[in-house]
């Protein structure tokens, strides 16, 4: 063969496998010929958003960490009672259900209170571990619709909407209620009844899959959500062995094409997970798992490029609601952990959960004010932010916003406040920063690039206790 002709058939062969590339049906989750430049589109609110609210609430919440009687604790996950006391569907529902009395206008409180707080997003669990649906669903009965009259699912969904939040989905494929859920074939997922026979003969677990894909084709095509946050897999039961997951996705997607999936139906490498646990992520994630990872009550030491990933984080040690848990963590905790997750390149969903008749523990709404507060001075150093281009700074944490030619802005979040009024900066090449301010009081703050540093001078107290950030206008050096 020539030379030209060489070149020619190579050129031929490339061409054909981009065009069966963009024709391949959709590998698993990742829809189906998206360009990565599609995929950023998608992903922009959610990007831009740095700050949800997370929601557990369900018939557990009434039960509220007590079982006849008795705390079952003062920490750890009291969504998980049911589980915790070993207690069979039947004897749940009858301790927990006259519990469960969901009040009027409950949504609006949580919608408001997230507004509030300057979240951008509201995820909330329309089904947990447990099984108890949210909304009215045809498939099964044992849901709100049912038991309730009420389609709870629609009024948060309605209320969130209402006040400009995008809704996200939490949705267990774990099943402690269904009869079909077979819950020996994994070792590592809990499970209320596990180690014991099951109490009606033989399961089939296909049964549950039609089961969960059903429900959820309910809720994605009764109600406009922007979130699917699955949960959870095991290394022995995952996938699609576990939950057809490949095909839940690719469903939920026909449906809701620019909807934004986590990576629980999966638990493997690459799905960014490093084995069981919830600290066991990985930095890196192939699209057919799923948008984002999602390390748990866990911030990462490091930012990680070119991955999406959301911490999820407790107030008190507990998910769902819990009488007995007293150990809040502090307003200045939240908002440096908001700061340092933004400052790594990720978002923040941060829980709440509401009592039985759906009233937020007065902890939890004293310190989303307090967040709140925080970001109608300094959400500007938030949202629509980027990872810092440090490593690590002594004082605090960076964040930066991009322009054409590189960054526009520097956002200083400082922690420790200096006591010589000064800060000092590792310069960025191919930058010049032009003007220095502060974002909260009065204050005044200039900036001089001295070679290698740049050096940031600022007023002798601190404007804010727990945060105060200084904002730097970059102009490309000349
Ligand atoms: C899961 C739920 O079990 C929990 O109730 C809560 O909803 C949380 C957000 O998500 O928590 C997990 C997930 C994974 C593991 C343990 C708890 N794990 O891998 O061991």
């Amino acid at each position: 063969m020539n030379r030209h002709l060489r070149v020619r058939t190579a050129a031929a062969v490339l061409a054909l496998s981009v065009i069966c590339l963009m024709n391949s049906p959709a590998a698993g989750g990742a829809p189906a010929g998206e360009t990565p430049a599609q995929r950023d589109q998608r992903m922009a609110w959610w990007r831009q958003a740095r700050f949800g609210l997370f929601v557990h609430w369900g018939l557990y919440s009434g039960l509220a960490g007590t079982w006849e009687g008795k705390p079952v604790g003062t920490r750890g996950g009291m969504e998980w009672i049911q589980q915790r006391v070993k207690a069979d569907t039947d004897t749940y529902t009858k301790a927990a259900f006259p519990l469960f009395k969901p009040k009027e206008g409950f949504a609006r409180e949580w919608a408001q209170l997230a507004r509030e707080a300057g979240c951008r997003y509201l995820v909330f669990t329309t089904k947990h571990h447990d099984g108890f649906a949210l909304h009215d669903s045809k498939v099964s009965d044992f849901d709100a619709g049912n038991l309730l009259g009420r389609d709870l699912v629609c009024e948060i969904v309605q209320a969130a909407r209402a006040r400009r939040l995008r809704v996200g989905f939490y949705h267990s494929v774990i099943d402690w209620h269904h009869d079909q859920y077979a819950y020996q074939k994994s070792q590592q997922l809990p499970h209320p009844l596990k180690g014991r026979p099951y109490p009606n003969g033989e399961r089939d677990h296909a049964k549950y899959k039609a089961f969960l894909r059903a429900q959820v084709d309910e809720l994605v095509s009764r109600y406009p959500v922007d979130i699917l946050w699955w949960d959870y897999s095991a290394i022995d039961f995952q996938g699609q062995e576990a939950w057809n997951a490949f095909d839940l996705m690719e469903r939920v997607r026909a449906k809701r094409p620019r909807i934004i999936m986590n990576n629980r139906l999966f638990r493997s490498r690459e799905a960014g997970w490093a084995g069981m646990g919830t600290e066991g992520y990985l930095p890196q994630l192939d699209p057919k798992y799923g948008d984002f990872i999602t390390p748990e009550q866990h911030i990462p030491d490091t930012g990680m490029p070119g991955v999406d990933w959301e911490t999820c984080m407790t107030m008190n040690t507990t998910w769902g609601y819990s009488a007995h848990d007293h150990a809040w963590k502090s307003s200045a905790t939240l908002i440096r952990n908001l700061v340092d997750i933004a400052s790594k390149g990720g978002n923040y969903l941060l829980n709440i959960g509401p009592k039985g008749d759906g009233s937020v523990p007065e902890e939890s709404v004293r310190a989303l004010r307090d967040i709140g507060a925080w970001m109608r001075v300094n959400g500007e150093a938030i949202y629509g932010t980027t990872a810092s281009p440090y490593e690590k700074l002594a004082w605090g944490r960076c964040t930066q916003k991009a322009g054409k030619g590189g960054p526009e802005r520097l956002y200083l979040h400082v922690f420790d406040w200096p006591r010589n009024g000064r800060l000092e900066i590792p310069a960025l090449r191919g930058s010049e920063p032009v003007k220095a301010w502060l974002l909260a009081g009065g204050g005044k703050a200039t900036v001089s690039p001295t070679g290698r540093t740049w050096t940031v001078q600022v007023p002798a107290t601190a404007p804010d206790p727990v945060v105060s950030v200084v904002a730097l206008k970059l102009e490309p050096a000349r």
